[in-house]
């Protein structure tokens, strides 16, 4: 279940950082997508399909006016096939997924939310013992704070990519599992909606997850994560973090300062207590050893970036997506949102010799030289490319799309 969430909450995340899932706008109706390929067209195939699943539905205990009621209105949805086609598995580096996942928009916002919602989430801490900034770091990370929740119809979408087949027994069951929570009454057809691939809330729960870890936290006897109030969304994802084994108290991790010449032991596979890693040379920003959280790793994720010592609770949030960047991203931003400070140590410049400070300058004269390549970043995106080659194009340059020391210099 673990390995499947992660591959979802993983593309979800990706999306959400690119800065395009869903529409942007959240649900509050549940009305049909306005998205292109998101409306249900005919499809004998599909429909055949659903006959046939309509016994297996019955047979795990779904009543015949839940199955009749959740596919009033559904239907095959070409646009999920052509964005589960489209999933790449492409890396950012771990500097770039920093810039977006924890820019100064995203941290100023996580600490808008923290304030705006401290009695709630002093109730969750209490309720689960996972801290405030924790979740509303998930959360960003999630849907930008509940911006992006995505309005795509959950039981068209699911059944859609079970009756697709590539990856059908997991989408059946996710299917089935959205059945279970209309059955139960946690919301409507209606207003379950979620990602392209059904991943549903504030926090973005499949189908399966919601299952197993969400509560209703409000007490108003439904468990309704497609509020706008984020309350049981919150609430739920705590209590997610708080069953993968959350140690309220103790850092993710923290980054740390290798002596010259340390050859190791890397990565999560190796555990050394705070004692002999201090022993070894390793030591906190401040030049201090590190307090001791615990068996405890180090990581280098990016060659010439930071390093990080790291602690159960960085493995607790791998439950909840299988990504060192993501965790990373979760931790540090969380971390942020409490008020504190950016990473220490830099990054290396890219491969073609920019700094991420080069690259921003880069930006900033795009833009100034009239070639929108929206908030400097410094992750060059295809905004950023398409900026680049237009400016190359009107300046009589080989059209590359491509940052370049040269271009930066041309552009000063
Ligand atoms: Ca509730």
């Amino acid at each position: 279940m673990t390995l499947s969430r992660r591959s979802f909450a993983l593309g979800i995340s990706a999306v959400a950082l690119a800065g395009c899932a869903g529409t942007g706008t959240p649900t509050v109706t549940g009305r049909a997508s306005p998205t292109p390929g998101m409306t249900p067209v005919p499809n004998a195939g599909f429909d055949a399909w659903v006959a046939s699943y309509r016994g297996r539905a019955l047979s795990r205990g779904i009543s015949e006016s839940t199955f009749q009621n959740a596919f009033r209105g559904a239907g095959y949805l070409p646009g999920v096939i052509e964005r589960d086609r489209q999933q790449v598995e492409f890396t950012r580096t771990l500097e770039d997924y920093l810039a977006i996942a924890a820019s100064d928009e995203r941290v100023s916002k996580g600490r808008a939310n923290l304030r705006r919602y401290d009695s709630t989430l002093a109730r969750i801490e209490q309720a689960y013992g996972v801290e405030p900034e924790v979740v509303v770091a998930v959360w960003g990370l999630e849907s930008q704070y509940g911006e992006r929740r995505g309005d795509i119809p959950v039981v068209s979408a699911t059944a859609t990519l079970a009756y697709d087949g590539r990856r059908g027994n997991f989408f059946e069951q996710q299917l089935t599992a959205a059945l279970k929570i209309l059955q139960r009454g946690d919301t409507t057809p209606a207003n379950m909606t979620g990602s392209w691939a059904g991943a549903m809330g504030h926090t973005q729960f499949i189908p399966t997850s919601f299952e197993a870890y969400a509560v209703d936290f409000t007490g108003d006897g439904r468990r309704d994560i497609w509020s706008n109030d984020p309350t049981d969304s919150l609430a739920s994802t705590a209590a997610y973090l708080k069953r993968s084994g959350w140690r309220r108290g103790q850092p993710w991790g923290v980054e740390v300062r290798l002596p010259a010449g340390f050859s190791g032991p890397f990565g999560r596979g190796s555990t050394r207590s705070a004692a002999s890693w201090a022993a070894a040379g390793v030591r906190d920003m401040n030049g201090a050893p590190v307090p001791d959280y615990g068996p405890a790793s180090i990581i280098v994720p990016q060659r010439g970036g930071p390093a990080f010592m790291v602690f159960r609770n960085f493995t607790v949030i791998t439950r909840y997506n299988n990504s060192e960047s993501y965790v990373i991203g979760v931790g540090h931003l969380s971390d942020r949102i409490a008020g504190g400070a950016p990473l220490r140590s830099g990054f290396p410049p890219d491969a073609t010799g920019l700094t991420i400070d080069d690259r921003k300058e880069l930006q900033t004269r795009l833009n100034r030289a009239g070639f929108d390549v929206g908030t400097p970043d410094g992750v060059v995106g295809k905004k950023t490319e398409a900026a680049i080659s237009g400016y190359q194009q009107a300046n009589g340059l080989a059209v590359t799309g491509k940052p370049s020391q040269a271009l930066l210099q041309q552009l000063r």
